[in-house]
C-alpha cells in the first residue's frame, strides 16, 4: 500500500516510523510519502489560507496548494498504477468533522486499497471547490474519526493510518490477534490476566486456569456481552438486531 500524507506540519507524522508501521514500512508492506503543502503555495509568505468570503470568523484554505500537492502526488505514482481504464482509482481521505464516521468497518474496508493520500486541514477547511475539483481523479472520502473537535486533521490521520495499516497482511505478527480484539465481531474484547494466579491478594477467575478450553471461550463471550451491554448499549443494540437477522 502507499499512503500520501499532505499537511503544513508534515513532522506530525514522525511518529509512524516507530513500531509497527516503522516496521512495516521497512518492510516494504507499506510506503509512506509526506509532502509539505507551503511547497506548493508561490507566494511571497507561502501563505495557504485566506479571509472566509461572506466574512466570519477564522481563515479558510486556499484551492490552488492543494491543487497543486494533489497533482504531484498523482504524477509521483508509479506507472504500473497510473489509470488504465480498470485500475482503482485513489482514495482521498479529508479528515473532517463533518465527515462520514470512520470505524473498525472503515478500516476493514481501506485496508484492502492500493493507494491512500490524506488532506489533513488547518483553520476552517478547505474551500470547497478543491473538493469538487478532486473528484476528477480521487475518490473522496471526508471522514470523521467522533464527535468531538480538534484543532487540525493530523491526529485523526495518525488514528486512520494506524487503524487501516495494522489490517494489512504482515503487519501483525499473530493476525488471530486481529479476530479476537475489541471491535472486530462488533462486541467489546473480554478482560484479560497473565501470571502470577494471585496478584496483590486478587485472584485470575478460576475458570482460565481451568485448562477446559470450550468453557473458557463461553466464559469469554459471555464477558463481552456482559461489558458491551454496560459499557456501549448503543453497540450492544447493533449486535442484536445482527443476530435475529442472520436467525431469519
Ligand atoms: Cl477527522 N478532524 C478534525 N479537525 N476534527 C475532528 C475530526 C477530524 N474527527 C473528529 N474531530
Amino acid at each position: 500500500m502507499r499512503i500520501d500524507l499532505v499537511s503544513i506540519f508534515p513532522e506530525f507524522f514522525d511518529v509512524l516510523d516507530l513500531s509497527l508501521i516503522g516496521k512495516a514500512q521497512r518492510e516494504s508492506l507499506l510506503s509512506l510519502h509526506r509532502h509539505q503543502l507551503r511547497d506548493f503555495s508561490f507566494d511571497k509568505h507561502r501563505s495557504v489560507d485566506d479571509t472566509p468570503t461572506g466574512g466570519g470568523a477564522g481563515m479558510v484554505m486556499k484551492p490552488e496548494p492543494w491543487a497543486l500537492a494533489l497533482e504531484h502526488v498523482l504524477a509521483q505514482r508509479p506507472a504500473a498504477e497510473i489509470a488504465t481504464a480498470e485500475a482503482p482509482r485513489p482514495i482521498l481521505i479529508v479528515p473532517t468533522p463533518a465527515g462520514e464516521l470512520f470505524t473498525q468497518r472503515t478500516a476493514e474496508d481501506l485496508a484492502t486499497a492500493e493507494h491512500l493520500v490524506f488532506a489533513p486541514a488547518r483553520f476552517e477547511g478547505i474551500d470547497h471547490r478543491l473538493l469538487d475539483w478532486a473528484q476528477e481523479d480521487f475518490d473522496l472520502r471526508p471522514m470523521s474519526i467522533g464527535d468531538y473537535v480538534l484543532n487540525g486533521g493530523e491526529a485523526a490521520v495518525v488514528v486512520m493510518v494506524e487503524a487501516i495499516t495494522r489490517l494489512i497482511p504482515g503487519v501483525i505478527g499473530n493476525p488471530e490477534s486481529l479476530a479476537e480484539e475489541s471491535h472486530a465481531d462488533g462486541l467489546l474484547e473480554y478482560p484479560v490476566y497473565t501470571k502470577p494466579a494471585r496478584w496483590r491478594g486478587r485472584d485470575v477467575p478460576e475458570i482460565l486456569l481451568s485448562g477446559d478450553h470450550a468453557r473458557i471461550r463461553d466464559w469469554r463471550a459471555e464477558q463481552q456481552d456482559v461489558r458491551t451491554r454496560r459499557i456501549r448499549p448503543d453497540l450492544w443494540a447493533k449486535h442484536v438486531v445482527a443476530q435475529e437477522q442472520k436467525l431469519t
